[in-house]
């Protein structure tokens, strides 16, 4: 199962209570307060984790909790301090804390319909926390209370045997919305079909589900591509985009978030248009499809795949596609059986320059 959008609670744990205890041992009499504070409660604390790819594991354990403090004792004991609960997430993690006017309601992805009946909890209606696209980023969701205090920090030469003590304070709450956006320096963008896994397959030690049919992918992958010298970039294969995907037509636009953080975009185009498509069309469609889903992803710089050059009549629309573009990169390539991919490769070592 794959998750890259959860709503959680989180409650770190509360500071435990300050004691009131007097000292009481024969042959001292009056031996004053001797009751100790109350221990912090545990942190929420998140942590991004290079072996965590996907936010599943929120699905199962949507609440979040960190233990509370220990309550002072007698003899100037302190309560021992609640444990961290620390959680780990894939780096590209957005956390949004969720106004409590709308948390009730349920997420996009929870209802079917399409367009979504309102209201839903969307991004956009939250508050952004933080984002953790470092690797072994921390971060402290929510703090722990601390302890009370104990009857002994109000003693004083006036108040010998003092009775007061403090609660301890309640961990901080709340609810949050958790978005996962992958983070890879390449993203592969085309309409199903296209060889986008395929091609993600050769370059990569990645192994994506490769199919004759539309839609084979339906979660975002990341492959890595190592060039020489022990370089490399992380190349993410999205499922195939169709006109409307900004609409949330296809599998949606809920994937494009995937490779709003690539630096280099590459339009992987079936040269062929096999399947009664036309690449000229299908580049034009594919880049108004991203312009209308975040105008900035058309200043992002582009290159252009030109899969299935083993099929017959490419040689006509790689010339058009070719005069139209020429200040850009074109790659020919066959991607099934993997010729063109070094030239590949290298356009990519050229442009990202790892
Ligand atoms: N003839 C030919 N077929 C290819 C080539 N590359 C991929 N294919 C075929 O095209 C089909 C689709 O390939 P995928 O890699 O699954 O395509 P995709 O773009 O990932 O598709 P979605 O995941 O559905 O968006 C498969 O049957 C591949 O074998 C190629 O260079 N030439
Ligand atoms: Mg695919």
């Amino acid at each position: 199962m794959f998750v890259d959008r959860i709503r959680i609670h989180a409650k770190a744990g509360d500071g435990g209570n300050g004691c009131v205890s007097f000292r009481r041992e024969k042959f001292v009499p009056r031996g004053g307060p001797n009751g100790g504070n109350g221990g912090k409660g545990g942190d929420i604390v998140f942590r991004t984790d290079v072996h965590t790819d996907n936010l599943v594991a929120f699905y199962f354990q949507p609440l979040l909790k960190a233990s509370r403090g220990e309550h002072g004792m007698g003899k100037n004991m302190y309560g021992k301090a609640g444990k961290d609960a620390v959680y780990k997430v894939p780096a590209g993690t957005l956390i949004y804390r969720i106004p409590s006017r709308i948390f009730e309601l349920p997420l996009i992805e929870e209802t079917l319909d399409v367009p979504p009946p309102k209201p839903v909890i969307s991004p956009g209606d939250c508050e952004l926390v933080a984002d953790l696209c470092q690797e072994n980023q921390e971060l402290v969701l929510c703090r722990g209370g601390s302890g009370g205090k104990g009857n002994t920090h109000f003693k004083s030469s006036t108040n010998r045997a003092p009775r007061q003590f403090t609660e301890g304070e309640p961990g901080e709450e709340g609810y949050f919305l958790l978005e996962l956006r992958k983070i890879a320096d390449v993203g592969l963008v085309g309409y199903p079909n296209a060889g986008k896994s395929t091609l993600l397959g050769k370059v990569s030690a990645a192994h994506p589900k490769i199919a004759p049919y539309p839609f084979t992918t339906l979660n975002p992958a990341v492959g890595v591509v190592e060039f020489e010298g022990y370089k490399r970039a992380t190349v993410a294969d999205i499922p195939g985009l169709i006109q409307g995907a900004h609409q949330n037509m296809g599998l949606g636009h809920d994937f494009l978030r995937h490779i709003v953080r690539c630096k280099l975009l590459v339009f992987v185009l079936d040269i062929a248009g096999s399947e009664g498509r036309n690449p000229i069309e299908d580049l034009r469609c594919l880049r108004r499809e991203l312009d209308l889903y975040d105008p900035t992803l058309s200043q992002r710089p582009w290159i252009i795949a030109a899969n299935k050059m083993d099929l017959h009549g490419v040689e006509e629309n790689l010339a058009i596609i070719r005069n139209r573009f020429s200040d850009k990169v074109i790659v020919p390539m066959i991607a099934a059986n993997g010729r063109g991919v070094e030239d590949f490769k290298m356009a990519l070592q050229t442009l990202l320059n790892p």
